[in-house]
């Protein structure tokens, strides 16, 4: 098979990117390891920037999000006794809209079949050759016949774990890294909200997260060590954990149910430089990662897809080189920046095992600098809504 634009991975950066592209008429195909149905399972994100939500209105896939997305003009930080309030609308004019991840890929998926945009699911072995000439070519394996697509650019769509980063020679790039040591405990239930807007919470036991998926299910966190089993961890003990982290105000207000979903994932920042390199171009978690605390990574996927969909359509129809060659300084410039966010947040909001009383009062510092300064809240809300693309 011969395309323009081989995409692997059929999560968010590549669904996204494959409609981008067939909108603007650029020939191409989503390779997907899993099934569909799996790809829905998993259970992420659910806070959406002003330029994830725009790429979906753009695409004109945005009925649902319209209709079932709740906007959050506001969300909150909360520190024992305290509710800082961040008025991202009076602050900045922008709000962000809470609509899941789940909720975004199943748009995109249903769209496929009219928009033309072709997914290959549960596509083995997938390989990448010839990246760094101007022919390469994908090989997988699918009802146990090995396929080959031919194309001119390979797009990197596929986390962490695929190998589209690991196709980039050893030494060309520079990976950069830090790994927290607590994972985030999340729990999913057919329950109201505590509250109508987020509460990320900093308490003596750890932290925790109020958010939600819609007014009748809540999607909760807590903050645990790496060494924690999910075993031990009952729905009883998560929803008392969430009472006494979240504090009584919240907590009287916390309705128990059982649990749809209970994980634990880990935290980590971490940044591959360049994004590019010769046909290959990499968006997404298959770039970076952020700790979930800024609620960046699907927003961070988009606004790469956002950039590389610009610079295929210049080489595509004006045969312009210099987009793709500026894409990776592009993306990275932003990626960097919700790097920081999500890192200084997450310093913020969490008691990290090393910490002694010094980094504690540091916290309490920039807490009540928060709470009394219009100017850092502004800092803070115009990073949650997501700087400009
Ligand atoms: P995805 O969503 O991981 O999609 C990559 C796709 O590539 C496929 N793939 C392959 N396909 C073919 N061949 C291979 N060899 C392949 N290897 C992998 C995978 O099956 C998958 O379908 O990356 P993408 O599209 O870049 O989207 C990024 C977002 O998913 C991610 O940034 C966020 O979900 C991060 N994240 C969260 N972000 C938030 O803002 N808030 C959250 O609460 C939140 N929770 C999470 C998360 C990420 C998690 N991961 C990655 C473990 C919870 C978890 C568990
Ligand atoms: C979520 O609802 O899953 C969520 C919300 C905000 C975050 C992280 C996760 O910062």
């Amino acid at each position: 098979m011969k395309t323009q634009v081989c995409i692997i991975g059929a999560g968010p950066a590549g669904l996204l990117l494959g409609h981008l592209l067939r909108a603007e008429g650029i020939d191409c195909v989503v390779l997907e390891r899993q099934t569909g149905d799996y790809v829905l399972s998993r259970i992420r994100a659910g806070v959406l920037e002003t330029i994830t939500v725009e790429l979906m209105e753009r695409l004109g896939l945005d009925a649902r999000l319209k209709a079932e997305g709740l906007p959050h003009d506001g969300f909150n930080l909360a520190d024992g006794e305290r509710l800082i309030r961040i008025d991202m609308q009076e602050l900045t004019g922008g709000h962000v809209v809470v609509y899941g991840q789940t909720e975004i890929t199943r748009d995109l998926m249903d769209a496929c079949p009219e928009r033309g945009l072709d997914v290959i699911y549960e596509a083995a072995e997938v390989a990448l050759h010839e990246v760094e000439g101007e022919a390469p070519y994908v090989t997988y394996r699918k009802d146990g016949r090995e396929q080959r697509i031919d194309c001119r650019f390979i797009a990197g769509c596929d986390g962490f774990h695929g190998p589209g980063r690991k196709a980039i020679p050893a030494g060309v790039g520079k990976e950069y890294e830090r790994v927290y040591p607590f994972g985030w405990l999340g729990i999913l239930a057919d329950v109201p909200p505590c509250n109508h807007e987020l509460i990320y919470a900093n308490h003596a036991r750890g932290f925790a997260l109020a958010s939600m998926r819609s007014q009748t299910r809540s999607r909760y966190y807590v903050d645990v060590p790496l060494t924690e089993r999910l075993e031990d961890w009952s729905d009883e003990r998560v929803w008392d954990e969430l009472a006494l982290r979240l504090g009584p105000d919240a907590a009287a207000h916390i309705t128990r149910g059982p649990s749809l979903e209970k994980s634990i994932a880990p935290l980590r920042s971490y940044v591959f430089a360049p994004m590019r390199h010769g046909s290959l171009i990499l968006c997404g978690d298959s770039a970076h990662i952020v700790p979930p605390t800024g609620a960046k990574g699907l927003n961070l996927a988009a606004s790469d897809v956002h950039y590389a969909a610009q610079a295929l359509a210049a080489y595509f129809r004006r045969s312009d080189n210099d987009a793709i060659a500026a894409y990776s300084d592009k993306a990275l410039a932003r990626v960097w920046k919700s790097e920081r966010f999500s890192w200084s947040l997450t310093k913020l909001m969490h008691r990290f095992p090393e910490d002694g009383p010094f980094e504690r009062a540091m916290q309490v510092a920039e807490l009540d600098y928060i709470a009394s300064s219009r100017a850092a809240q502004t800092t803070i809300a115009e990073n949650y809504i997501g700087l400009p693309v």
